[in-house]
């Protein structure tokens, strides 16, 4: 069973306009904006407005809307960094490798020969 949601985390934080972020996407669901240390050029965040600690909580209402724009940013990020594919990323708990508490999708744009950064 996942521990309850923290609004204390950075993206929280974000969502609530407490601190800045470049955003690239926003509507009344949902938030994309850069991560701040990418794993590839044009690595984007896509985040839920609803308050989910990960996949495993979140309201199913919620997912649909988020894929959706996670669709939305990935054609974007493609076309926008030229890039050859989209790697999408999504971790629920700390053992499997989630460091911040509110849900969120990874895209990352791709070039062929360009491995990820740790
Ligand atoms: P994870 O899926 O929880 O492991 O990923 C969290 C991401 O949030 C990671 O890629 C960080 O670089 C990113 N991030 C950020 O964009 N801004 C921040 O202030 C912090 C983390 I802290």
């Amino acid at each position: 069973m996942s521990a309850a949601y923290d609004e204390n985390n950075i993206f929280g934080k974000i969502l609530r306009g407490e601190i800045p972020a470049h955003k690239v996407y926003e509507d009344d669901d949902t938030l994309a904006f850069m991560d701040v240390m990418p794993q590839a050029e044009g690595h984007v965040l896509v985040v839920p407005k609803a308050a989910s600690r990960n996949i495993l909580d979140a309201d199913p209402a919620t997912l649909g809307p988020l894929i959706a724009v996670v669709q939305k940013v990935a054609i974007a990020a493609q076309d926008a960094f030229d890039a050859d594919g989209v790697t999408i990323m999504q971790f629920n708990e700390a053992p499997a490798g989630q460091s911040v508490f509110h849900l969120h999708f990874h895209v990352i744009p791709r070039r062929e020969g360009a491995p990820l950064r740790p």
